[in-house]
């Protein structure tokens, strides 16, 4: 039994090897990260070093002090994260002032935590404030038919939430609370990290635009079904969109409310507003 055999971490590299098989992550796109419960870390605890040095964070996470998250790594590859995990991911811990982290196990030919790691850790303490601590993944992905909506539709929280509810039944009831949109920002740093965490203060889901988008949830699968689930809805909308720029029809406000009665989901009314010209 190695560290490769421990459930969260088969849990983490099938998840992210799911995304590469998705066609999301190009190149060195994307990232993930998982806050490990302490009875997992007692799991691995025997494959971790304090050897290395302690970095800045490049932001502030009090409320994520001292804890361990295992993260994608800076510049490497979800297609090779199954071929060759030691050197594609990492487990670090973070200090007790939530502004430095320590890598302790992984990137074994070298290398940095995600490029994404401000934005990462900001959300996890955002998700970690409010849901009790449930929620511990956070995935970044450059999911195609998402980008492309954000060339068209106008970047407001309220249209594309509307918008990508209609394409899908599901989609209410998995993303009730909507998803919001971030404008344009420069990656990597700590304004894109502060836009992104105070969306996930309201949302699962925001989408970064013409980059990619970021969810959040409890575990590995609610995360990426969340993910998938938004990305199948927006293809649905650029092959309709594609045919017409007029729905001859569609889900209504009233069929989303009574949706919202059987499925026992709280719909907010921004989201259900009149439309005058059966497009967008
Ligand atoms: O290259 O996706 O946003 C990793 C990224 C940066
Ligand atoms: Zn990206």
């Amino acid at each position: 039994m190695g560290i490769l055999d421990v459930k969260f971490v088969q849990g983490f590299l099938r998840m992210a090897n799911d995304g590469w098989e998705q066609g999301w992550h190009e190149r060195n796109g994307g990232n993930l990260s998982y806050r490990i419960k302490p009875e997992e870390v007692e799991e691995v605890k025997e494959y971790l070093s304090e050897d290395q040095t302690w970095e800045p964070i490049g932001t502030c996470v009090p409320e994520l002090a001292n804890e361990y998250f295992m993260v994608t790594g800076s510049g490497k590859y979800f297609r090779n994260v199954m071929l060759d995990p030691e050197d594609s991911v990492c487990i670090i811990k973070l200090d007790a002032s939530g502004e430095k982290y320590q890598v302790q196990w992984g990137l074994s030919g070298g290398g940095r935590p995600t490029s994404e790691l401000p934005s990462h850790l900001m959300n996890h303490e955002v998700k970690k404030q409010t849901t009790d601590g449930r929620y511990r993944v956070i995935y970044h992905a450059h999911t195609t038919n998402v980008i492309a909506l954000t060339f068209v539709l106008p970047l407001s929280d309220e249209v594309f939430t509307r918008e990508l509810w209609e394409m899908a039944t599901e989609c209410p009831v998995v993303f009730p609370d909507g998803i919001g949109v971030v404008p344009w920002m420069v990656p990597g740093g700590r304004d894109i990290a502060i836009a992104t965490s105070e969306l996930m203060k309201k949302y699962d889901v925001a989408v970064w635009a013409h980059h990619g988008i970021f969810a959040a949830g409890e575990d590995f699968d609610l995360t990426f079904g969340l993910a998938h689930t938004v990305e199948k809805s927006a293809e649905i909308l650029v092959k309709t969109l594609s045919m017409t720029s007029a729905k001859r029809q569609t889900i209504e406000p009233e069929n989303f409310r009574n949706l919202a009665v059987d499925f026992k989901v709280t719909l907010p009314e921004k989201f259900l507003y009149e439309k005058t010209d059966g497009g967008l």
